[in-house]
């Protein structure tokens, strides 16, 4: 079973997250388990103080090493090879997170993820305790706590069972489509017509043929138009080298 641990200064936005959807019925059915500990339990001080005003001046605060450093000991063990947990922090300067990395996190039996927040972390607690760090995106937000719960989902959904075998991350279309190094294209359901809108002639000709050579030209228009980047490189871009 896969243990995922989070240290947060807010556990209380995780109990939604531990209880709904795809994730709260894989807790239930005991393929996973998830906690969220606060960040604050491994302070001394009165005001259960979790950051500081940085070295050198400048804007904002920086988390402080100590209970950062604690909680992360307290809950993965010291860093080094006798460590079975991969302690990852999330932030904007992190290598990027991908489907691969996913696929990768999901064999492992232990993640602690460590949600950023302020303008910063001390460089030696990341060097100190953290084994990873990584980023979903070139953008920033307020704390790390969403960037994890993207990871954590991304994550799950190549956790054996979790997804039901008629849905497996591994056969998902967009997994394929992915692996492929293209977008999808566009999907239609019923009414045929909506508000004037038709869904494509040849999706309903039941020429599988035709169909196929349509959604693969459609595929592959989409990502040069938002994506050309995908295009770009073949095989070595996908990972395949
Ligand atoms: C954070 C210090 C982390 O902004 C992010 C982020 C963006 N992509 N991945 C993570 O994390 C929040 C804020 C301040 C560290």
């Amino acid at each position: 079973m896969l243990r995922i641990d989070v240290i947060t200064i807010f556990p209380e936005l995780f109990e939604p997250f531990r209880r709904l959807g795809v994730l709260g019925g894989a807790i239930e059915r005991g393929l996973l388990e998830l906690e969220a500990h606060d960040l604050r339990d491994w302070t001394n001080d009165r005001h259960r103080t979790v950051d500081d005003t940085p070295y050198g001046g400048g804007p904002g605060m920086v988390m402080k090493p100590e209970p950062l450093v604690e909680a992360i000991e307290a809950i993965a063990g010291p860093k080094g090879p006798e460590r079975t947990a991969r302690v990852v922090l999330l932030s904007p300067q992190g290598t990027p997170f991908t489907q691969r990395t996913a696929e990768t996190w999901a064999r492992d039996e232990h993640l602690v993820f460590v949600c950023g927040r302020y303008e910063g972390i001390d460089q030696r607690a990341i060097e100190l305790a953290v084994d990873e760090e990584t980023t979903v995106g070139d953008y920033v937000v307020s704390g790390g706590e969403a960037p994890t719960m993207v990871v954590v989902e991304a994550v799950s959904r190549f956790v054996p069972g979790v997804l039901g075998n008629a849905e497996s991350a591994q056969t998902d279309s967009f997994q394929q489509d992915f692996q492929e190094g293209h977008l999808e294209g566009p999907q239609y359901t019923r009414p045929v017509d909506y508000r004037g809108k038709i869904v494509p002639p040849v999706l309903r000709s039941g020429d599988h043929g035709r169909i196929a050579h349509w959604r693969k030209r459609a595929a592959l228009e989409r990502t040069q138009e938002r994506r050309p980047d995908l295009l770009e490189g073949g095989a070595r871009r996908r990972g395949e080298d």
